[in-house]
């Protein structure tokens, strides 16, 4: 994207700054992101949203902007310097809302850079499990009481296993001989893991396990860390939907726990790191635990299986679909990537019992 371009939509919304440096960042996989540098030295984030995943953006933002006036309010009691680092700021247009549609019909929002914080593609020590299981169980924890009904569903059924199913079915279906050929051990790990991976389904539709506000892409490099490796604040808020505790529980096991990156080729490296999965569940517990029934710690170690599957089956069917919906470096990337989540599961698997076997005893503590 060229600069000119950026800094027209950087000026069409509501500031006092002038544009003059942009980088792209360029770790999501959906949208664009770009870092701008004012002339007064003050950093913002612009993003483009991407309309083909999401249908409704002016939906999108004002759920964003919501929760995060909601969380401006539940945070009132710390100083204005701190509620600054730890809630988004999104900045309005001229005209009065927190978007603007340019000429080819692309929707922008800009949102204030947090100064000196860091994120993380993949953790290296226990600390930071920690803290992001505080950060994400106390961004559930501030959400609790935010009415549901007042968000539009941005991405309708987005965890829902039987239309993942029902995707990859059609992928299949579809999908080029030699495409299929080369996903034939991980189809088949699609089909043989089909029961257990509706159990939380299962749950969640028959109403045993409650319908929270939840995050829906807690990967650990949505968590913002200070630059002393302690929490600060949960960014991309894009897909804030009503959803299971476990799928935000979920989302950050697979990439706190990974001890490679989600693409990594090489799957020796892929291992799921227990020590981490213990000290994000004592992070996350700590925030969550008053608010949850035995039920949802009982399945948080199944929620997490679940997650990690629904983006090995997600990837596998976008490679089936010959990677129309996540951006792909090279061919083979969609099925790199699911490769590895596979590699997790069965990594995960290895050690379930004593994920099962800690969250046991955590409710037995509780007692
Ligand atoms: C996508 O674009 P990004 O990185 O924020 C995806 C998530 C996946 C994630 C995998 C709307 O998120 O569901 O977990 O990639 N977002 C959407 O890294 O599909
Ligand atoms: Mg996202």
């Amino acid at each position: 994207m060229a600069a000119e371009q950026l800094k027209f939509i950087f000026e069409q919304f509501d500031h006092i700054e002038v544009f003059k440096t942009f980088e792209e960042l360029s770790s999501g996989h959906i949208n664009d992101t770009y870092l701008v540098t004012a002339e007064s030295g003050k950093q913002f984030i612009l993003q483009r949203i991407n309309e083909g995943v999401f249908k409704d953006v002016p939906g999108l933002i004002a759920n964003k902007v919501s929760v995060s006036k909601h969380l401006l309010k539940k945070l009132k009691h710390l100083s204005e310097d701190d509620i600054k680092r730890r809630v988004l700021t999104f900045i309005g247009t001229k005209k009065g809302v927190f978007y603007y549609k340019d000429t080819d019909g692309n929707f922008w929002n800009v949102m204030v850079y947090i100064e000196g914080s860091i994120t993380f593609e993949t953790v290296n020590n226990e600390e930071i499990a920690y803290e992001g299981g505080k950060l994400f169980g106390e961004f559930l924890n501030l959400t609790s009481d935010f009415d549901a009904r007042k968000l539009t569903e941005v991405i309708p059924d987005f965890h829902n296993m039987a239309f993942r199913y029902f995707q990859f079915d059609c992928a299949l279906k579809e999908a080029s001989e030699q495409r299929i050929q080369q996903a034939r051990n991980l189809i088949q790990l699609v089909q043989d893991l089909k029961e257990e991976m509706h159990v939380l389904q299962n749950l969640k539709d028959t109403g045993k396990i409650k319908l929270r506000v939840t995050h829906n892409d807690t990967k650990i490099s949505n968590a913002l860390f200070d630059t002393n490796q302690k929490g600060l604040c949960v960014i991309d808020t894009d897909t804030v939907m009503p959803g299971i505790i476990h799928y935000d529980f979920g989302d950050a096991i697979r990439t706190i726990c990974n001890t490679a990156a989600e693409d990594e080729k090489n799957l020796e490296q892929v291992k799921f790191n227990l020590q981490f999965y213990k000290a994000y569940v004592k992070g996350f517990l700590e925030k969550t635990n008053k608010s949850l029934s035995i039920l949802e710690i009982k399945y948080l170690p199944l929620g997490a299986k679940t997650m990690v599957f629904i983006m090995a089956l997600r990837f596998l069917t976008d490679f089936l679909n010959n990677d129309v919906y996540y951006k792909t470096e090279y061919p083979e990337h969609n099925l790199d990537r699911s490769k590895n989540q596979f590699k997790l599961i069965e990594s995960l698997s290895e050690q379930f019992n004593e994920m099962e076997e800690y969250n046991l005893n955590f409710i037995g503590s509780l007692k």
